[in-house]
């Protein structure tokens, strides 16, 4: 197949678009004929992950593991999807080192706190304003902004199909696909 593997490594707040984004991105490179997995918090917090929190400490752990799982992945020859909040510089590093050299794509989804807590399609932003849920990202606990992302999305500004299409033609312009 003619893609070179890579992990698209998405990071944004809760609610940012992160994994609306990576599903229609991982569905649009499984048409170019690429084989593709996406890792989100569907696939992974229920199981692999499940006995861990939103600690800072469990958050440490939950990356380095959806790391090494997209490592094996890579490893396979895929081009992975990952759809985590992953609040940390330190972590998403960690990721970046774990992998060769442009292997790690690091995609943020830029969508502002006030835009994410407006959608609250969960009403979790709601919750943790009122205090039911605490360490909650953006409200009790950091997001660390990405110092050097390969792709900046901003989803307030373009339609999904349209941040979608931002990071396929990334991949394409530097010769993953
Ligand atoms: C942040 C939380 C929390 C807290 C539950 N803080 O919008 P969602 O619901 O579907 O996405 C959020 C998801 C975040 O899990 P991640 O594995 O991506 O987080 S991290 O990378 O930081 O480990 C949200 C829900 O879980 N959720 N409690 N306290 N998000």
């Amino acid at each position: 197949l003619g893609h070179n593997p890579a992990v698209l490594w998405f990071t944004g707040l809760s609610g940012s678009g992160k994994s609306t984004v990576a599903n229609v991105v991982d569905k649009l490179l499984h048409e170019l004929g690429c084989k593709t997995y996406l890792l989100d918090g569907d696939n992974v917090r229920h199981g692999l992950n499940g006995d861990l929190g939103f600690s800072d400490q469990d958050r440490v752990e939950n990356i380095r593991r959806i790391g090494e799982v997209s490592k094996l992945f890579v490893d396979a020859g895929l081009l992975v999807s990952t759809a985590f909040i992953s609040p940390f510089n330190a972590d998403r590093e960690m990721v970046r080192e774990l992998l060769a050299d442009k292997q790690f794509v690091e995609v943020y989804i830029d969508t502002p706190l006030e835009v994410c807590e407006q959608r609250d399609p969960k009403g979790l932003y709601k919750k943790a304003r009122a205090g039911e849920i605490k360490n909650f990202t953006g409200i009790d606990s950091a997001y660390e902004l990405p110092q050097h992302p390969e792709i900046h999305v901003k989803t307030a500004e373009q339609s999904i199909k349209e941040c979608a299409e931002q990071v396929v033609n990334y991949l394409k312009d530097n010769g993953y696909i």
